[in-house]
This record gives C-alpha cells, sequence and structure tokens, in this order.
C-alpha cells in the first residue's frame, strides 16, 4: 500500500553522515514512501551514497537550506512530507511519533521540538542555544508563534498547504520564515517532543553569527512587512 509520507534531506557533503543516516531509515520503511536527497553542489561521494540506497535525487542549481527544500517538496508525490537532515542530527526513530501525532490529530504541520519535557539537544552549543532561546521569544512576541523551538526546522507538513507559502528568503532564515508564513496563513499545527543527536560526521554549514544575523534582519523584515 502506498503511504502518505515522503521524506526530504538537503544535504552538502555529507557522505559519511548520510550514510549512516540511509542505513538507519531502511528499519523504518513502513513510515514513509521514498527519500528525496536534494543535493547542494556536493563535492564529496554524497550524490554517489543517495544512488546506492535508492533515493531520489535532486541537484539544487543554487545553494541555500531553504532553496533545497523548496525544490525537494516540488517532487514530493505523496500528501505529507518530513525533513532531516543529512548529518544525523534529526533521528528517524521519530518516524513512529510523527506518525502516530498524524493519526490522532490531523494539522497541517507538526513540528517537533527540543525544549521541555522528553526532549533536548546533544548539536546545540551555547551560541546556538542562546541564539534559538532569543529567536523562539522573537517569534512568540512579534509573531504570536506557539512555537517553542523556532530553529529547529525538524517538521512534518502537508504538500499542498506548503506549496501555497510565498517564501522570500532560501537560505538559513527560511528556518524563522516557514513557521511565520504558516502562522499568517492560519496553519494548523500540533509539536512532539524530540532529542536532537550531534551530528555523525563532517562539519556544519551554519555559520553562527552570520546566520545568526541575517536571521535577525530577517525576523525585523518579516515583521515591518507584515
Ligand atoms: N542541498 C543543500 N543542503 C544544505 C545546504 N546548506 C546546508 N545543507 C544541509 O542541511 C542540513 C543542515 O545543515 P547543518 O550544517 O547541519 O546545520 P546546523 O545543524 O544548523 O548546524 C545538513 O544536512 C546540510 O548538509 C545547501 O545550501 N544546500
Ligand atoms: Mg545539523
Amino acid at each position: 500500500m502506498k503511504k502518505n509520507i515522503s521524506i526530504v534531506i538537503p544535504a552538502r557533503n555529507e557522505e559519511k553522515s548520510l550514510k549512516i543516516l540511509l542505513k538507519k531509515f531502511d528499519k523504518f520503511k513502513k513510515y514513509y514512501e521514498e527519500i528525496i536527497i536534494v543535493d547542494g553542489k556536493s563535492v564529496d561521494k554524497t550524490i554517489s551514497v543517495a544512488r546506492e540506497f535508492g533515493c531520489k535525487i535532486i541537484k539544487q542549481k543554487k545553494l541555500g537550506y531553504g532553496d533545497a527544500i523548496i525544490q525537494g517538496v516540488n517532487q514530493v508525490k505523496t500528501k505529507y512530507f518530513i525533513i532531516f537532515d543529512a548529518d544525523g542530527s534529526k533521528d528517524p526513530i521519530y518516524l513512529k511519533k510523527f506518525s502516530n501525532e498524524l493519526k490522532k490529530n490531523r494539522n497541517n504541520i507538526i513540528f517537533a521540538e527540543r525544549y521541555g519535557k522528553n526532549a533536548g539537544s546533544l548539536d546545540d552549543t551555547f551560541i546556538t542555544h542562546i541564539g534559538n532561546r532569543i529567536f523562539t521569544i522573537m517569534g512568540k512576541i512579534f509573531f504570536g508563534l506557539k512555537l517553542n523551538d523556532i530553529l529547529h526546522t525538524f517538521f512534518l507538513c502537508e504538500v499542498n498547504k506548503f506549496k501555497k507559502l510565498r517564501f522570500k528568503y532560501k537560505d538559513f532564515v527560511f528556518c524563522v520564515e516557514f513557521p511565520i508564513l504558516a502562522k499568517k496563513n492560519n496553519l494548523g499545527s500540533s509539536f512532539i517532543p524530540t532529542v536532537e543527536k550531534k551530528r555523525y560526521s563532517g562539519v556544519p554549514k551554519v555559520r553562527s553569527f552570520v546566520d545568526g544575523l541575517k536571521i535577525l534582519i530577517g525576523m525585523i523584515d518579516l515583521f515591518i512587512k507584515k
């Protein structure tokens, strides 16, 4: 029987982590229809790893984490998709939780959060933790978001609803623009607690200071143009 969830994974030079992650996904096949890897001009073996595991592969023309997600979702054939990262920080064990929450609570979006009971992060640094807390509070005050973890970008979403959102930002600002646009468009959401793992291997693509500043400017821009 065809399943109703696809997996979208942005990957940029993640050959080692991606291999470990895709092996892990094999154990959870009953929850998803296919895996779409969006490659961001990787110069290592990321694409051959994706091919080895039978994933659908999309090559990004430009770079950008947000752009990768948008390109990936455009290829999804199921009703829902979930974003995972190729570094292994978002654990496939949570597919069951997403699936149960979807059955219980037919919302447009399910956000996975790293804060609260039964949640946490082994990947956050002091700086990213503080940054996330500040941006999360800004999200609550200026945009009325209920979300307790604005930067995680680990979520299930209904494809049709996602495609109606008009994104301005295609880089890491996407992480805050997605929940803000979802709220503006009255999409229903629920939340599940998760523990973020440490990236398996390779280097983070987020540059805390530069991307943090871009996110701050992006949020101010989105507030002014509300
Ligand atoms: N396709 C694509 N993937 C990207 C890009 N930037 C980051 N990624 C991937 O997006 C995921 C999240 O990036 P990461 O560096 O782990 O962010 P962090 O966890 O916030 O430090 C990783 O799997 C990266 O390989 C990009 O421009 N294009
Ligand atoms: Mg990461």
